[in-house]
């Protein structure tokens, strides 16, 4: 197991990576360069990054994440060119040592929260928090407008402001596409890019849904078991993996978390693991929680022992925390109760190693 930190470069992280590498275990990032998808990745800037980041003594095996344009998901005539930035960014990304890139495949929103910070009554802290209820009221439009308010002037991940600006335009294009559909065209993205990673070593992990369900109506084929072993079988091969999110599979408490590491781990289909807790406050209504077990409705303890039974050499990381200690950052992404979170995930393994 690896544990690594998402950090989103100098320029708009405002954690250093000294802080990171700082952080007991941990050997390296999920990191990115902040462009639009679609685009071909310069290989300068990536190598920048990467002499950036080794600087730091940590390493960069993992992109989260270079995101698949929606002309792709949509099946337009437009995607091949975009194909082929995705695979020319591929081939540029694992001569530079990547071996992992995560990403998703879901239409226009890859998550989504209706309160960013909402406060935790026991301790005064806040995390993301999800309410149905409130999403009764607000459309796709509202909910963008909120989230981009609430964002304290951070760009968050999955709602760059170029891909929201044509967000009316491409709910509009996504009216009456089925999941099928949607399956027909990511088999499409898939049958393209996965012999490429094939070839110079680099496996796509997909990750889920968030919430674990459907949303405004669109198509979304990333949240269930079930979903993921048609993923995988889309294009069978090693190459083609699944990001699996704790927090994300397991907003929905009909997905059993720890059973779907040890079916994908055995079937050698996890890229990398995204380990959170959740709290469940309802119907399609949760908030996130410490990564301790007993703060929350996940059992870290049986997920851990999952991943070391079934990809003990994954790459791992926390995922969003909670704010803690007044810390001002991107919401979900600080570093103090990340911090916490790698320290406690790592406390297990060494329990469960030492078992
Ligand atoms: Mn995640």
């Amino acid at each position: 197991m690896k544990m690594t930190f998402r950090w989103y470069g100098s320029k708009s992280d405002p954690i250093p990576l000294k802080y990171v590498k700082q952080i007991p275990g941990m050997t390296g990032l999920m990191g990115l360069l902040d462009k639009p998808a679609g685009v071909d990745w310069p290989e300068d800037e990536f190598k920048a990054l990467v002499d950036e980041v080794h600087a730091a003594g940590l390493e960069l095996e993992v992109i989260e994440s270079v995101n698949v344009h929606e002309d792709i998901k949509m099946g337009l005539p437009s995607r091949d060119e975009y194909i082929e930035n995705y695979i020319s960014t591929i081939k540029m990304l694992a001569r530079n040592g990547v071996k992992v890139i995560i990403y998703n495949f879901m239409p226009v929103f890859d998550w989504l929260r209706t309160d960013l910070a909402r406060v935790i009554p026991e301790d005064g802290s806040n995390s993301l928090y999800f309410d149905e209820k409130d999403l009764g009221e607000m459309g796709p439009l509202e909910i963008v407008r909120k989230t981009a308010e609430d964002s304290k002037g951070f760009t968050l991940p999955g709602w760059e402001p170029e891909r929201l600006a044509l967000l009316e335009t491409t709910l509009k294009q996504y009216e009456g596409m089925t999941g099928d559909d949607l399956r027909v065209h990511y088999k499409y993205f898939l049958d393209a890019v996965i012999p490429v990673c094939e070839e110079v070593g680099v496996r796509m992990a997909c990750h889920p849904d968030d919430p674990a369900w459907p949303i405004f109506g669109l198509p979304r084929i990333a949240h269930t078991t079930e979903q993921f072993d048609k993923i995988v079988k889309l294009h069978d091969s090693p190459a083609n993996t699944v990001c699996l999110c704790t927090g994300s599979l397991g907003s929905n408490p009909d997905n059993d978390v720890v059973a779907a590491i040890r079916h994908f781990g055995e079937l050698d289909r996890i890229g990398a693991m995204h380990v959170r807790n959740v709290k469940f406050l309802g119907h399609h209504h949760f908030r996130e929680a410490s990564h301790l077990s007993r703060t929350g409705d996940l059992d870290m303890y049986a997920i851990m022992k999952a991943i070391h039974d079934t990809c003990p050499d994954t790459y791992v990381r926390p995922d969003h925390g909670r704010m803690i200690w007044d810390e001002v950052g991107r919401p979900g992404y600080g570093l103090y109760d990340r911090a916490l979170g790698a320290a406690y995930l790592n406390g297990l393994w060494e329990a469960i190693e030492r078992a």
